[in-house]
């Protein structure tokens, strides 16, 4: 909105015309989304309190986790709030791509409101049926891949690493970028069982699709790297930088120990957000990388459900993965932090590909 308002004013004073600037906006974005949070989060999670939205622990986890239980939950509400406001305020709102990733967002947000709401506040043990919220996920992701497929979007795509390796889905674009946000909203989801797990690596994906939108939405830079052009999907820059606000503005009261929960509303959000991100920005395939910490928890899911229905053994002592290590005796904060680092390298990892191929 100030991109309308401040930037015509530029004939008057230069100094207005920073306003026009992706790199500008994106910047003051995140600071936007960083101060919000830490401004809003308090009181907030006090609402949350009085509301009496706590957490219900699980009793077969470990039992660590019992601790935890009435923790403030669905703290993800506020990262969406933040989120909105600041791509509202430093976003150009004339951009499709802009409101497609707000459509995923606050879509994938409000099932999962629905979801822990029926939880936390109805008490209705499993919360939503997991049929109708896979269903729900996919009709938000269905909605948003046809919109892209129907106005000429590009369904070429590429491999990290391998500069020939370009493969056109055609029609089969639909299921695919269906699949990657709804896995990616789905995977994050996995990953949010520990304090800070899910939002730490989410701020560090979020921060290298800001760097990558901002490149692909860059004729020249596109050009010069070799990298698919996608005209217009610069401005994704700005959502990402107020994902990665959000996300650290919510770092700050999740972490060990955490004072609230995202819920349901905030890792379905969050993860549907990345997957559109990686559509959108044409670097689909580079998420297994980018998201690696969030593939590994949902493939421990799979082989773990898998391998206990065909053979009745478990490959680890409890899945998602996390559980594992907890049970194995780490220290919680131990298994985050290094989850962490594992998220900075596959990032760097990701990053080189600009060159590597
Ligand atoms: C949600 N939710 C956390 C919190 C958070 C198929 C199966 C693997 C599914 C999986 C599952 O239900 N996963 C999705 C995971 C829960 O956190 C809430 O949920 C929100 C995210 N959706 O925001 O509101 C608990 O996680 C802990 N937590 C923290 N800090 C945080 O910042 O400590 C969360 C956020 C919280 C809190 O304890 O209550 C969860 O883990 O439930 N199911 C499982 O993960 C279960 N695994 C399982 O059944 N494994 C079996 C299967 C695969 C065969 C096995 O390995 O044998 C375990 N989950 C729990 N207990 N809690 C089993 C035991």
């Amino acid at each position: 909105m100030l991109y309308y308002f401040l930037y015509p004013l530029a004939k008057y004073h230069t100094i207005f015309n920073v306003f026009q600037y992706i790199s500008f906006r994106t910047i003051y974005a995140a600071i936007t989304a960083l101060v919000l949070s830490f401004v809003m989060g308090p009181y907030l999670i006090e609402k949350l309190k009085v509301l009496k939205f706590g957490e219900v622990v699980r009793t077969d986890g470990p039992q660590s986790h019992m601790s935890k239980a009435g923790t403030p939950t669905m703290g993800g509400a506020i990262i969406l709030l933040v989120v909105v406001i600041s791509v509202l305020l430093w976003g150009n709102l004339s951009n499709m791509y802009v409101w497609l990733l707000t459509f995923v967002t606050v879509g994938m947000g409000a099932i999962g409101f629905i979801d822990d709401y029926s939880k936390v506040v109805r008490k209705k043990k499993g919360g939503m049926r997991p049929r109708t919220k896979f269903l729900a996920q996919v009709a938000v992701a269905l909605a948003v891949v046809l919109v892209l497929y129907y106005s000429k979007f590009n369904t070429v795509v590429t491999i990290p690493f391998f500069k020939d390796a370009k493969f056109d889905l055609y029609w089969f674009y639909i299921p695919f970028a269906v699949l990657v946000i709804v896995g990616a909203s789905n995977a994050v989801n996995l990953t949010d069982g520990l304090d800070g797990l899910a939002i730490g690596p989410m701020t560090i994906a979020a921060a290298t699709y800001m760097l990558f939108a901002y490149l692909v939405g860059h004729a020249k830079i596109a050009s010069y790297l070799h990298v698919m052009y996608v005209p217009k999907a610069g401005e994704l820059t700005v959502f990402a930088g107020a994902m990665v606000g959000a996300s650290l503005g919510f770092l700050w009261f999740n972490t060990y120990p955490a004072q609230v929960f995202m819920g349901d509303v905030g890792s379905l959000s969050l993860g549907g957000a990345l997957g559109t991100l990686a559509i959108i920005t044409k670097n689909e395939a580079l998420l297994l990388i980018v998201g690696g910490i969030f593939v590994v928890e949902a493939l421990s899911v799979i082989f773990q459900v898998g391998s206990f229905k065909l053979t009745g053994k478990r490959v680890f002592a409890m899945a998602p993965i996390h559980h594992h290590y907890e049970l194995k005796g780490w220290p919680e904060p131990k298994i985050i932090v290094r989850f962490w680092i594992i998220a900075i390298i596959l990032a760097l990892l990701a990053i080189s590909t600009l060159k590597i191929r």
